[in-house]
Parts: structure tokens; C-alpha cells; sequence
């Protein structure tokens, strides 16, 4: 690595210009993308899990052709994240390996199990809701491609959100079994997805790197706040009650202030030790196993194209 080569890619960054795959970056800057990148196509791909699991179960047609299109898309999200990702030179193969042995995370929020109809509502308007403040704030990282990708996801994302405060909306405002369906849905989803931005600015050993080259733009804390200010007063729109009894309005910073989260659980749901990590990853190795033939499959049907062997 030579001195002129650090100085014109950190200048780069520093005018607000996107890095391309070809573009020379430090092995650090690479390995710290495809650490994040894969992380968050992981979580999109296991994250169809504990909604695909209430397809069979959606209370009406239209609410189930409305969570298959979602669950699709979630599938897409990871395809695209999976692509840039791979823009760094590592192979699709590494990172799904990656993922089987533990080596890479996924989000700790697809720990938890869907237990009712209202957790499909919590899922849409706080999971995607706090992916979208995450999301929002990438489509400005300095990665060129994983700030595309992120522009086309917070796209699909905010109807996410509202299929799933649409959902809640319906039950808060529905019958008192409902009523109380929607709350206790609430009360289980509100910190896990507070723990999807990550630990405390001062705990985030990732952080200071990730600002000075502009791959965040806002810190965990940071975005955790706005959805906290975001999200109370739709909860209150609805009549919900967020479950946190420190939770209260400063007039000053005119921002709500909130609980301490039990990080003991975030960390050992992130190690591996959640409720359901283990069936995920079995799902997850599972359903690789079995589409090895389709795998196979799709690439001799390129490589006999690429020869030129026409199939019509
Ligand atoms: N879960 O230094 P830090 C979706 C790990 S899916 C698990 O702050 P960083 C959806 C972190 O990896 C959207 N692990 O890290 C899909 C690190 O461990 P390693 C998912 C977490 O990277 C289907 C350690 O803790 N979104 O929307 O600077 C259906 C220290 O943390 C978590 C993304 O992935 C966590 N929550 O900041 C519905 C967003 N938080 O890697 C919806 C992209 C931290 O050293 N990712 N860790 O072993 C990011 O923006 C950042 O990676 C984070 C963490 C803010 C999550």
C-alpha cells in the first residue's frame, strides 16, 4: 500500500465520492464491507423465515398474496446484497459457508419465534420500519454498489412497513382478543428491533472506522433514536402502549428518551444462544443442501449457452 494511493481514496471519501469495485481501496476498507454487507444479505434471506412461517396461516386471501409478494422480495433484497458483495471478490460459495459455520452474523431480531398473526403486523411496522432508518442512511455509504442496492430496497421496504402497520392497525382497532393480540406482539417485538442497531456508539467496535470512511453515515445510537421518536407516535395513533416505563418526551431535545436495553440477551441471541438461531440455521443449511441439483443444474445450462448449444 503506498502513502498517495491511502490519500487519494481517503480524499475521495472526504469530497463525498462513491468507491468502485475497480477503484483501489485498503484491504481493511474491503474486509470491513464484505463483513457488513454479507451480514445484512444474510438477515434478509433468513428473515423470510419467521414470516414464511404464517403464509398457510394468513387470515385472508388478500393478506397472504400480500405476505408471499414480501417474503419474496426479501429473497430479491439478499440477491442484490449478495451481488454487491460479491462486486469485493469473495464468492457467493465463501459467504454462505461463512454463514453455515457461524463465521458471519446474521440480524438478531429472526431469533425470536412468530407466535400470532399479530406478530406478521409487528415484524412489517417495526422490523422493516427500523430496517428502513438503517437503510435510508446506506443510500448514502460510500460502497457505489451497496449504495445502489440500498436505493432499490428502502423502496420495497417502505411498502413493507405499511403492510405491517396496516396489519396492526386492523387488530389494535379490532375486537379486545385482538386488541390484546396486537399489544402482547408489541411488547415482545419493541426491544429486540431496538437491538437491531447494534450496541451502544461507545460498545461498536466497528463504528469509528465505518464513519471516518463513510460506509455509516449515522451511528447506531443515532438511528436508534429516530425510530424511537418515529415510532412512539404511531404506536399512540393506534392506541399501542410501548413497553418501556422510562420512556418519556424531553422538551429540550425534543426527542424521546428510553430504556436501557438488556444487552446481556442481545449479546448471547447474536452468539448463536437465541430462541430460535439454531433452527434457522438449520433450515438454512437444509434448504442449501437440497437445491445443490438446481445449482448445478443452472450452471451447466450457462456454461452449454456460453458454448453456443441451442436449447429451443
Ligand atoms: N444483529 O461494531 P458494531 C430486514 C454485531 S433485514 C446481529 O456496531 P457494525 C428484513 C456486529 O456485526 C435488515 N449482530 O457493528 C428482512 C459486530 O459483530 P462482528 C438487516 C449485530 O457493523 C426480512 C458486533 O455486533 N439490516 O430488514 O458497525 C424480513 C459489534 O457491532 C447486530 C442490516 O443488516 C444485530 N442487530 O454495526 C423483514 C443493516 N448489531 O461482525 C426485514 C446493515 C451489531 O464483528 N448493517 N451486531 O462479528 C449495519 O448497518 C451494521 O452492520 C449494524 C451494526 C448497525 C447492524
Amino acid at each position: 500500500m503506498s502513502t498517495t494511493q491511502e490519500t487519494t481514496f481517503q480524499g475521495k471519501i472526504d469530497k463525498g465520492l462513491k468507491i468502485e469495485p475497480r477503484d483501489w481501496m485498503p484491504d481493511k476498507y474491503r474486509t470491513h464491507l464484505i463483513r457488513q454487507i454479507s451480514q445484512h444479505a444474510h438477515s434478509e434471506v433468513i428473515g423470510m423465515q419467521p414470516e414464511g412461517n404464517w403464509i398457510t396461516r394468513a387470515p385472508s386471501l388478500r393478506a397472504k398474496m400480500v405476505l408471499i409478494a414480501k417474503v419474496q422480495d426479501e429473497a430479491g433484497h439478499g440477491l442484490y446484497l449478495y451481488s454487491a458483495c460479491e462486486t469485493l471478490g469473495i464468492t457467493r460459495d465463501e459467504l454462505i459457508s461463512q454463514l453455515h459455520t457461524g463465521k458471519a452474523k446474521y440480524s438478531n431480531i429472526f431469533n425470536y419465534p412468530t407466535l400470532t398473526w399479530a406478530d406478521i403486523g409487528a415484524i412489517g411496522w417495526l422490523v422493516d420500519g427500523a430496517a428502513i432508518v438503517n437503510q435510508q442512511s446506506l443510500r448514502g455509504t460510500s460502497y457505489g454498489p451497496y449504495s445502489r442496492a440500498m436505493i432499490r430496497i428502502c423502496k420495497e421496504e417502505s411498502f413493507h412497513q405499511r403492510q405491517g402497520y396496516e396489519i396492526m392497525s386492523k387488530m389494535a382497532n379490532g375486537t379486545p382478543e385482538q386488541q390484546e393480540m396486537a399489544q402482547d406482539a408489541l411488547d415482545r417485538w419493541w426491544w429486540p428491533s431496538l437491538m437491531m442497531f447494534g450496541p451502544h456508539d461507545l460498545d461498536s467496535a466497528h463504528t469509528s472506522n465505518a464513519m471516518n470512511w463513510k460506509i455509516k453515515r449515522e451511528t447506531n445510537d443515532e438511528l436508534r433514536q429516530l425510530f424511537v421518536d418515529r415510532s412512539v407516535k404511531q404506536a399512540d395513533l393506534i392506541g399501542l402502549k410501548i413497553p418501556d416505563p422510562d420512556l418519556k418526551w424531553n422538551q429540550e431535545t425534543r426527542h424521546y428518551e428510553f430504556g436501557e436495553i438488556d444487552w446481556d440477551e442481545f449479546w448471547k441471541v447474536i452468539n448463536g444462544d437465541g430462541f430460535c438461531n439454531k433452527e434457522r440455521l438449520n433450515n438454512h443449511t437444509t434448504a442449501h443442501t437440497k437445491g445443490q441439483w438446481v445449482r448445478e443444474a443452472a450452471l451447466a445450462y450457462a456454461e452449454k449457452r456460453n458454448n453456443g448449444v441451442n436449447h429451443e
